[in-house]
């Protein structure tokens, strides 16, 4: 018996990055095979498919792995093949899907959601270009899960995936692979590891803060291996199933341990940290934090220092509440600079039709077309062989980037767990008030104009509206507002802040002290506190 009688389940939406749940709503029964059989049915079915399986190591990751293993058989795949221990960072199952040609990919894991029984678990399905699927893809999952009535699943004992090496599930072959070789061997064809070696022999120092998540056997290899950084240059590095009680977001507040070590007297010359799941980055220097939004600029503006991208970029993009800091590095180079929604997925046409090579977000997100997902090592590793290449600290590198292109102050406030129907009529009564703020004044602030960002995909005409909220101010300040696509609890409002000084002057102030007319004059706004209750934002990036 492979068929099992089922009934949909409500809620099964993907949202920005795939399906993501508390873990206890993924392990009610029938819950993760109603979409997995949705996936596969929404797809056209997997029968003769190779497909590539792994997660972040996340509580349930390894047993939801059976399941899907189990199913896969039971739909007919010719192959899976899956990372070690079910671990694979998002950006090695990219790079996996692409390098064996497999028709696509499950990636378990909800990113930078803390991991374990009560907290969070998640699943996307990633195409045969490697990237997350688009969302006339996710639609038709969500459609399938409303009408679903069975599914298949072998009845069979679960898979030994803790050897390297080929089994099988009834007509179905499991390969289970090195989950990291490939992967750092792919960074070694782009990044000029020899300067890199030089630069630790020389005794640059750095710690590396994998938060006990995925990235922490990578980082070891890459950077302690591989470029003979000192033992203990990554920290918690053994990727746990709760993170360690760590909430393995890159961010100034969840990396608070990180943050107060490069902050300090003694600090490293460089810092990072990356997510649950190895896509996001936070980059810090000795004393210095920086913003994701300058870090994608500060990349193309240096990208043909890099080996990989010695020939030049194809094009830059960046997402909607992502500041322009970018867009005056392309407009510098004489490139396109593409604007999209947030959510990786939306980048993927742009890489596969040869657009753009370098991709990022606000959201701590960097990447390249080198894969389809967004790449936390990937982007310490840009950093450090443009350091290695130019020979200037972090600061000196930072300094010089806002002196030549002016500096796009940027924050973003986020309102977390805020009982969704208020969240909604909040954004609702601004809906309905949006066209008529052009024209008027706050905290000295005018409206210059005021919409609903919608995006016509350049590539395949696809349109996808209502992705956040715009009001610019005269002299170029802007606020964006949207609702997070990624939470498991209520809303989370995000308020995306930015103001543009070209200096010489006013270069080196402090961000919230820059952005505060703007914060002062979206609260005269949209009322976030006087509606919300709320004293403040819950994370400040
Ligand atoms: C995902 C998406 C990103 C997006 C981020 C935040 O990242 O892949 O493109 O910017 O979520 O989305 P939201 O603002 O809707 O929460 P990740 O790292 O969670 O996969």
């Amino acid at each position: 018996m492979t068929t099992h009688p089922t009934t949909p389940f409500d809620g099964q939406k993907p949202g920005t990055s795939g399906l993501r749940k508390k873990t206890k709503v993924f392990m009610q029964p029938n819950f993760l095979e109603n979409f997995v059989q949705a996936t596969f049915d929404a797809i056209g079915g997997v029968t003769g498919k190779t497909l590539v399986l792994g997660g972040d190591g996340r509580y349930f990751g390894d047993a939801a792995s059976q399941v899907i293993l189990k199913m896969a058989a039971a739909n007919g795949a010719a192959r899976v093949i899956v990372g070690q221990g079910a671990w694979l960072s998002t950006p090695a199952a990219s790079n996996l899907i692409r390098q064996r040609g497999a028709d696509g990919g499950v990636i378990l894991s909800a990113s930078h959601n803390p991991g374990g029984e009560t907290e969070d678990f998640g699943l996307k399905y990633n195409m045969s270009n490697g990237g997350p699927a688009p969302e006339a893809v996710t639609e038709a999952i969500f459609a399938r899960t409303k009408v679903i009535t069975e599914f298949h699943k072998l009845d069979a004992p679960d898979v030994n995936l803790e050897m390297v090496g080929e089994s099988h599930l009834g007509a179905m072959t499991v390969e289970v692979v090195d989950p990291v070789c490939d992967y750092a061997d792919l960074m070694e064809t782009i990044f000029d590891f020899k300067a890199l070696r030089g630069l630790f022999h020389e005794g640059f120092t750095m710690r590396m803060d994998s938060m006990c998540a995925i990235t922490g056997p990578y980082a070891v290899e890459i950077f302690e291996n591989r470029l003979g950084a000192p033992k203990g240059t990554v920290v918690h590095e053994t990727p746990l199933p709760d993170f360690g009680g760590m909430h393995p977001d890159p961010n100034p507040t969840w990396a608070h341990e990180l943050m107060a070590e490069m902050m300090g007297d003694n600090g490293p010359d460089f810092g990072a940290a990356s997510d649950g799941d190895g896509d996001r980055n936070m980059i810090l220097g000795r004393g210095i934090y920086v913003s994701p939004s300058d870090s994608i600029a500060v990349l193309a503006a240096n990208a043909q220092l890099v080996p990989g991208y010695a020939g030049g970029l194809k094009g830059v993009a960046r997402s909607m509440p992502t500041s322009a800091a970018v867009d005056r590095v392309a407009a510098a180079l004489g490139i396109d600079c593409y604007e999209t929604p947030t959510g990786w997925k939306f980048f993927g046409n742009l890489m596969d039709a040869g657009r753009v090579s370098l991709c990022g977000e606000e959201s701590f997100g960097t990447g390249s077309d080198h894969v389809r997902e967004k790449d936390g090592l990937w982007a310490v590793l840009m950093w450090l062989n443009i350091i290695a290449a130019r020979g200037q600290s972090v600061a000196e590198i930072m300094a010089d980037h806002f002196v030549r292109f002016g500096r796009n102050y940027y924050s973003r406030h986020d309102y977390e767990a805020l009982p969704t129907e208020q969240a909604n009529a909040m954004l609702g009564d601004l809906r309905a008030r949006l066209d008529t703020l052009k024209g008027t004044s706050y905290q000295g602030l005018t409206v210059e104009s005021s919409d609903e960002f919608s995006y016509t995909d350049p590539v395949d005409g696809s349109v996808s509206a209502q992705q956040g909220f715009r009001i610019l101010f005269e002299g170029g300040s802007r606020v964006v507002l949207r609702l997070s696509g990624t939470g498991t609890e209520g809303a989370t409002l995000r308020v995306y802040l930015e103001r543009y000084v070209p200096g010489p002057d006013g270069l080196g102030e402090d961000p919230q002290t820059a952005l505060a007319p703007i914060i002062a004059a979206t609260e005269e706004i949209v009322g976030i506190s006087a509606r919300t209750g709320r004293q403040g934002p819950d994370v400040i990036t």
